[in-house]
């Protein structure tokens, strides 16, 4: 899943695709990359993020959506906003990605509605700006677990077709819950629906490699998602689609035919 995020303010990539031409043209480019998915989103989440009215939101990424319903590739939403996500839904997207895990009945109505998978990330409350706050948990596997399952069966029940659970690194997690959820990641998996993982350029791998720029994460995130591939991981949301598919080229042939005998 390559990321394009239209936003002034992301944290590792803000203000360089907001424009309209950019922004397909960098789609284009990851989809030329190996990119079977494009996430697109119109609102930072990182912490502290300035929230975004939904008439903002809308602007920035529903022309980019429309022209990009016909690049060949299917295009996921990346929104906690009910207006958004329906009229993304209405334009043809194929995937929603709610970073607030389906709190809202309206996302499950609107999944449902459309027959739309459904990405549900665990964060410890539905708000950017506050969740660093609520960074404790007496067994954090364990919580996130409890949270997807439950989100996810309500989900199902409400007739969405597929869901895809997402332990949500960074948001509300310290170092060590992101490295304890990546670890444990078999533990979702064994839960039976598809596990996305996005670690990538997050502020934990600049804590453990010591890279302050974003931009400059690409090793480090390499590694922890590679590290989630083996741990049972379907789907990584990258900046970085080549190094991901050379890396996925040799950790592939490794993992499937790399084994003595
Ligand atoms: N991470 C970000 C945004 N959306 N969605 C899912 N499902 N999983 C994630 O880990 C995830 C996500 C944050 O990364 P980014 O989009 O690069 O930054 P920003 O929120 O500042 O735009």
């Amino acid at each position: 899943m390559g990321v394009l995020n239209l936003t002034p303010d992301s944290f590792s990539d803000g203000g360089r695709y907001n424009r309209l031409e950019a922004a397909i043209e960098r789609a284009r480019q990851m989809v030329a990359e190996g990119a079977d998915l494009i996430d697109v989103g119109g609102e930072s989440t990182r912490p502290g993020a300035e929230p975004v009215s939904a008439a903002e939101e809308k602007r920035r990424v529903l022309p980019v959506l429309e022209a990009l319903l016909s690049l060949g590739v299917p295009i996921s939403i990346d929104t906690r906003k009910p207006e958004v996500a329906a009229e993304a839904l209405a334009l043809g997207v194929h995937l929603l990605n709610d970073v607030t895990g389906l709190r809202d009945e309206r996302m499950v109505a609107l999944a449902a509605r459309y027959q739309v998978p459904a990405v549900i990330m665990h964060m410890p409350v539905p708000d950017p700006a506050t969740m660093q706050q609520h960074a404790h948990y007496a067994d954090v596997v364990a919580e996130v677990k409890a949270f997807l399952q439950a989100q996810a069966q309500r989900a199902l029940a409400a007739g969405v077709p597929q869901v895809v659970l997402d332990p949500g690194i960074g948001f509300g997690k310290r170092l060590e819950h992101n490295l304890a959820l990546i670890n444990c990641l078999g533990e979702l998996v064994a839960l039976g629906h598809p596990v996305l993982l996005g670690a990538s350029r997050k502020r934990f791998i600049g804590e453990l490699s010591g890279v302050e720029v974003a931009e400059k994460r690409l090793a480090g995130t390499l590694a922890a998602h590679l590290f989630g591939l083996s741990r049972g991981a379907h789907i990584l949301r990258v900046h970085d689609v080549r190094a991901h598919r050379e890396a996925l080229a040799v950790w592939g042939a490794l993992a499937g035919e790399g084994q003595r005998g």
